[in-house]
């Protein structure tokens, strides 16, 4: 059985996993109506990986005879300037999202669940993986900058991009 404590913060990130799920779906709108299809293909990849993210702690929820509680989803943003800034945004927000993971791991120490706590590690290794890809786009953006046929490459690198479930936890 999960102490409440536990039971609410993982529905929390249940929540936070469904936002970036949107967050990412809108990233991806955004790119493609940019007239770049594989950064927006990319992006969906992203989407699907999210909410797998969250179906995985939903899973684990109801394993320990936890009781799911799902929220509203709030609005995500749009618009951005650049495709850049739509990578650098998503950095920014991967590694929030690192850091809630944390702060749900080190509540798990504090509550002596040791059952959560090993759950968890496998989105702790998830998360260095998430910002090490992000900011990988984010150097070869800056090192091309406005090259047009740079930008291209990219793009068509970036729609190689294919989804896989994300864990057996799935
Ligand atoms: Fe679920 O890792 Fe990204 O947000």
């Amino acid at each position: 059985m999960l102490k409440k404590k536990i039971e609410e913060a993982l529905n929390a990130q249940i929540n936070a996993e469904m936002w970036s799920a949107y967050l990412y779906l809108s990233m991806a709108a955004y790119c493609h109506a940019q007239g770049q299809p594989g950064m927006g293909k990319w992006f969906e990849v992203q989407f699907k990986e999210e909410q797998d993210h969250a179906k995985i702690l939903f899973n684990y929820v109801i394993s320990r005879n936890g009781k799911v509680d799902l929220r509203p989803i709030e609005a995500v943003p749009t618009e951005w300037n650049s495709i850049l800034n739509v990578f650098e945004h998503s950095l920014r927000h991967e590694q929030s999202i690192t850091e809630s993971i944390n702060k749900l791991f080190a509540l798990t120490s504090a509550e002596n669940d040791y059952a959560t706590q090993s759950m968890l590690q496998w989105f702790i290794d998830e998360q260095v993986e998430e910002e090490e890809n992000v900011q990988t786009i984010i150097d070869n953006l800056n090192m091309i900058k406005d090259n047009g046929y740079g930008i291209y490459m990219i793009d068509k690198e970036l729609g190689q991009r294919t989804y896989k479930a994300a864990s057996p936890l799935v």
